[in-house]
């Protein structure tokens, strides 16, 4: 086996988004494109010779062909092992537990999470460090200043290594420990959480239906909720990871999941339905009749957690990402908690979970997890549910009737504009941008602005400094209107619009969210003029 040093050139468009680096799969095939980007994460972390790394993936098309590329660079390198799925599956979540557990100095994980896979689709590729959680701004900026000055990459001549059996092997002077993929991240949620009373309460005839989406959870949802917990054979569907999702989006939200949401409007609808994503790291939660914003589920999870054995003793603090309904942050006032508003992206809730100032983050998108990974974890979340509703013995409408009740009801809805062409996205953000300074004290569509700016975030751990995370335009009375652009998607530009208004009348808590977020969805349009922005006369996407 040879160690080949092959020359290359900087390939433009290297730069890693909101989680990693996504593209169309056939760009991430184009050649030195994948090499180019796995020698500078090497690079741009200061070298991997002697180190160790977990290796997983959402198992989309190109990720077992990715994985062969990235062991033998790894090999050649230097690294001293590497920790892979069986198959190359991991879970995201699963893999952030697997660098903590096995004390390695990071991982690579191989996935575009909730954007659609197959050769035509997308696929994606992070590096998380020795922490469990997704490299942080310095290290990704790191790694981008390798990609633009690369000039080789190292890699070894070797047959493609078995990673169908749990097995430990060689590749070169490299360990390779197969491992399976499911049980030691099973090992951990039973730690957390009540399993006796959530099995007590499925003999009791509690139903569930959890939507894997033909993702990454398949194996892990069968093993945790039908094997371990005893909810009923068929309580998962779409459980066969697939390479192209069956050509779908793996995005949990009522347009993707479809075949949740007609299950829990159907008459008879089971007490309790879930979904998760690509690679497993977020969570979609209905009860009969009902989708949960992810925002109220945050803040629902935040004041409940303490039913489940890991939280017994309480929270240390809460975080949210801007864009995320300040409706956790009502819990945390109530329950004198600190709470935190962070930039989008799992990366920046890392320095407060590490430095023990929050137990618990979230985020509008369904992603909600706690200090227990450095990720955030769909499966965790749904079993965070499920133990609530094993303590309590409440029904979804009466965790939600209760909650709103005690805390008000923040209606909230993310408007999605897909694939706009890039100069126009750019173009209604600048225009809305430089209108920010003068808004303070107009009326727009009935709507008192209070403030509006551009959202910058001063860690409070480290105190590095994140700029343009977005418009905000604050209401008098606690609604906003919030706007940024997508950096997960690849092709033109997304454009999120983030709509919310708090409610505390006691007979106006039971309101279709669009309709109770009428004026703030109109003064978004008179605000930013999407339509003549974008020409769309809709959004794309309505969660
Ligand atoms: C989106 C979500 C964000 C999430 C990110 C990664 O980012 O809005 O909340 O952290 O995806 O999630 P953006 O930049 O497209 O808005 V995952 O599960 O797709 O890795
Ligand atoms: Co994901």
């Amino acid at each position: 086996m040879t160690i080949k040093n092959l020359v290359t050139a900087p390939i433009a468009g290297q730069k890693p988004g909101t989680s990693g680096l996504r593209k169309k799969t056939a760009v991430f095939q184009s050649p030195h494109f994948l090499e180019n980007y796995v020698q500078s994460i090497f690079d741009g972390i200061g070298g991997v010779a002697g180190k160790r790394f977990v290796i997983g993936g959402d198992g989309r098309f190109f990720n077992r062909q990715a994985i062969d590329v990235i062991l033998r660079m790894a090999a050649a390198n230097g690294v001293a092992e590497c920790i892979v799925g069986r198959d190359g599956l991991l879970s995201t979540p699963a893999a952030s537990h697997l660098i903590r557990l096995n004390g390695t100095n990071g991982g690579l994980i191989l996935s575009a999470s909730h954007n659609p896979g197959g050769p035509n689709a997308d696929f994606g590729l992070k590096f998380n460090g020795a922490n469990g959680g997704p490299a942080s701004e310095a290290v990704t900026e790191e790694i981008y200043a390798c990609t633009q000055n690369i000039e080789a990459y190292k890699i070894l001549e070797a047959p493609t290594v078995d990673l169908s059996v749990e097995a430990t092997t060689t590749l070169g002077d490299m360990t390779v420990t197969v491992i399976d993929p499911v049980s030691d991240y099973a090992e951990l949620m039973e730690s957390l959480f009540d399993f006796d009373a959530i099995r007590a309460m499925f003999e009791g005839g509690f139903r569930m239906v959890f939507d894997s989406m033909l993702a990454v959870t398949g194996p892990y949802a069968k093993e945790i909720f039908e094997t371990r917990l005893g909810a009923k054979h068929g309580t998962v569907i779409n459980g066969e990871p697939s390479h192209d999702f069956g050509g779908g989006h793996p995005d949990p939200n009522p347009i993707w999941a479809r075949e949740l949401m007609a299950i829990m409007q159907s008459d008879t609808p089971p007490d309790f339905g879930a979904a998760s994503d690509g690679d497993g790291d977020r969570n979609m939660i209905t009860g009969p009749h009902r989708y949960v914003s992810p925002s109220d589920s945050l803040a629902i999870l935040a004041d409940l957690a303490h039913l489940a054995p890991a939280y017994k003793g309480g929270l240390a603090g809460v975080a949210r990402s801007m864009p995320t309904s300040c409706a956790v942050d009502r819990v945390a006032a109530a329950k004198g908690m600190e709470s935190f508003e962070t930039p989008t992206g799992w990366k920046f809730f890392g320095n407060l979970l590490d430095a023990g100032r929050v137990t618990l983050c979230g985020e509008e998108s369904a992603g909600t997890g706690s200090d227990h990974v450095r990720e955030k974890d769909g499966l965790w979340a749904v079993l965070l549910w499920l133990n609530i509703f094993a303590a309590t013995g409440k029904s979804m409408d009466q965790i939600l009737a209760d909650h709103y009740a005690t805390y008000g009801r923040t209606y909230y809805s993310r408007h999605d504009f897909e694939a706009v062409e890039t100069e126009n996205a750019n173009a209604l953000m600048d225009a809305l941008r430089a209108k920010l300074p003068d808004l303070a004290g107009q009326e727009v569509n009935g709507l008192r602005v209070q403030a509006a700016d551009e959202f910058a975030y001063d860690d409070p751990v480290d105190g590095s400094r994140s700029e343009r995370q977005g418009l905000r335009i604050l209401f008098e009375g606690g609604a906003r209107a919030i706007f940024r652009l997508s950096g997960t998607d690849t092709e033109g530009a997304t454009l999120r619009v983030y709509l919310e208004r708090l409610e505390t009348a006691k007979n106006k808590l039971k309101a279709d969210p669009q309709k109770a977020l009428a004026n703030v969805i109109a003064s978004a349009e008179t605000l930013a003029e999407i339509k003549a922005h974008t020409g769309r006369a809709a959004p794309d996407v309505i969660t």
